[in-house]
């Protein structure tokens, strides 16, 4: 059984539009090291926390969009934060916009060592928003436009001591996502996001959005009995007001610690892979109880269609 260790969600507050990388760099190295003080083995940041959340821009012009991009990771501007992790031995997950050397676009997240190593690679699977623009609104959510889904699964890596996955901000809502990462008998869950609120796409559920949040990964941590960390860009951000909330939820699928700012914090709480056990030789013993004869449909079926 592996030993307990602590884990650490590093929330940030908004990220202007003309903030650089370096200098939002500078800010995740000062959470890192707040962090680190606080005994954390590994640090999870937030989805495409580089920038601001430019999905929210209709953009034509390829390079315009492309600036938006890391083409290398780390690149000059990221290195310090790899360097300042390696020396402290601190790993961490990074949300960042990747632009492949073929071209093709991804919101990407990665998993860092203790050594500074790049352990593992996560593609956002599921991407929400739209592609077309919608100049009504006040703001876009052009995912679709910007990305293309990601391309590696949910995959799980053994780090820290423990079975790692990780995903980015929709994915959570997902069941699927939790179950993929369940069934390679996942610990922690490491999950950044942005969720604009009041949401251009389902205004009726805007008292809701801190509700849902947590709901979703509460039930995805208690269903597959692993700990799931969320890590939120949070704050008013261009005019965009984004869900805080950060949390990190126990195998119980209760909330054991939780960020009391929209702004740059820090939350950690122990992991303890001992109690992943508790719910998967039990109630969630997947071997024993599962009935895969049962599930075809959900990946036979995309969509939802009524009964004939
Ligand atoms: N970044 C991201 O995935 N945000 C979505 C907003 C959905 S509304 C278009 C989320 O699920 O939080």
């Amino acid at each position: 059984m592996s030993d307990p260790f602590i884990v650490a969600a590093a929330q940030t507050g908004p990220v202007a539009r003309g903030e650089t990388r370096a200098a939002v760099v500078r800010r995740l190295i000062a959470l890192l090291r707040a962090a680190h003080a606080r005994g954390a083995a590994v640090v999870a940041f937030p989805e495409l926390v580089l920038t601001t959340f430019f999905p929210r821009y209709w953009m034509e012009d390829a390079r315009e969009i492309d600036a938006w991009f890391e083409r290398e990771m780390p690149g000059p501007e990221t290195r310090p934060l790899f360097e300042t992790a390696a020396a402290l031995g601190i790993g961490f997950s990074l949300g960042y916009a990747e632009l492949t050397a073929q071209g093709r676009r991804f919101n990407t997240s990665i998993l860092v060592d203790g050594t500074g190593r790049i352990v593992g690679t996560y593609r956002k699977v599921h991407l929400p928003g739209h592609a077309d623009h919608k100049p009504d609104r006040p703001y876009q959510h052009l995912e679709k436009k910007y990305f293309e889904p990601g391309d590696l699964g949910f995959p799980v890596w053994r780090a820290f001591g423990a079975h790692v996955g990780m995903a980015i901000c929709n994915d959570r809502r997902w069941p699927e996502t939790y179950r993929v990462m369940g069934l390679q008998d996942v610990e922690l869950v490491l999950i950044g996001y942005n969720t604009p609120v009041p949401s251009v796409m389902t205004p009726q559920y805007d008292h809701l959005a801190a509700f849902h949040n947590h709901l979703s990964m509460q039930a995805g941590a208690y269903q597959n009995a692993t700990y799931v960390v969320g890590a939120a860009k949070a704050g008013l951000e261009e005019g965009s007001s984004l869900l805080a909330g950060s949390c990190i939820v126990a195998p119980s699928g209760e909330i054991i610690a939780q960020a009391a700012s929209a702004d740059d914090e820090v939350i950690t709480a122990l992991v303890d892979p001992a109690l992943c056990q508790i719910n998967k030789r039990t109630t969630f013993n997947f071997a024993a109880h599962r009935r895969c004869e049962h599930y075809g449909l959900i990946t036979a079926r995309t969509g939802a269609a009524p009964p004939a």
